[in-house]
């Protein structure tokens, strides 16, 4: 097991669509054991694997948050089969964009398909913070975020910090 460095704004590897996972061999299960990891450790409640380096259509996620009874969930492949038309407000964060939350409105209630590590079909209509986090998750593995959910003049705000303090780090 190990902890994974975290893909931060504005890295271009963000802005990718993520591959869909054609084998589930030993190498996709030891990177969702570290994603997991990295993902607790953060600590957050969902961690794509484009946001770990991996271009992979590969989710974790645990929307119990502070509850002492776990509940890890592993994705791959996930598709949004349906969502109701009825919408919630969420106050959002990535681990991508560190230290940034705003409110973001996406359908309440939605199905989700996917594959399990075992490689198993799974479907699951998921409410409240998991409806909105496996809405994140899926928006990552085609190279959106959160942010682009905003006004441009809230986007643009957020990218121009980011981009500034790369620059200051001489980095990305
Ligand atoms: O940890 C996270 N919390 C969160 C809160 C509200 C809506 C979405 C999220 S996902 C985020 C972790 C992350 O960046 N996943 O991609
Ligand atoms: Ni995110």
């Amino acid at each position: 097991m190990s902890l994974l460095p975290l893909v931060i704004l504005p890295d271009p590897l963000l802005r990718e669509i993520s591959k869909p996972v054609a084998d589930l061999d030993g190498r996709v299960k030891a990177l969702i054991e570290d994603m997991f990891e990295t993902m607790y450790e953060a600590p957050g409640v969902g961690l794509a694997a484009v946001q770990v380096g991996v271009t992979q259509r590969i989710v974790t996620m645990d929307a119990t948050r502070g509850d002492d009874d776990k509940e890890p969930l592993a994705l791959i492949n996930p598709e949004i089969i349906w969502s109701s038309d009825q919408l919630s407000d969420y106050e959002e964060g990535c681990l991508s964009i560190p230290d940034y939350h705003e409110v973001v409105t996406r359908p309440a209630k939605v199905g989700v398909r996917f594959l399990t590590l075992a490689g198993k079909i799974e479907e699951r209509e998921m409410e409240g913070l998991a409806a909105t986090v496996i809405q994140h998750e899926i928006d990552h593995l085609n190279g959106k975020l959160f942010i682009d959910h905003l006004s441009k003049l809230k986007r643009d705000r957020v990218l121009k910090k980011f981009q500034k303090i790369a620059r200051h780090q001489g980095g990305a």
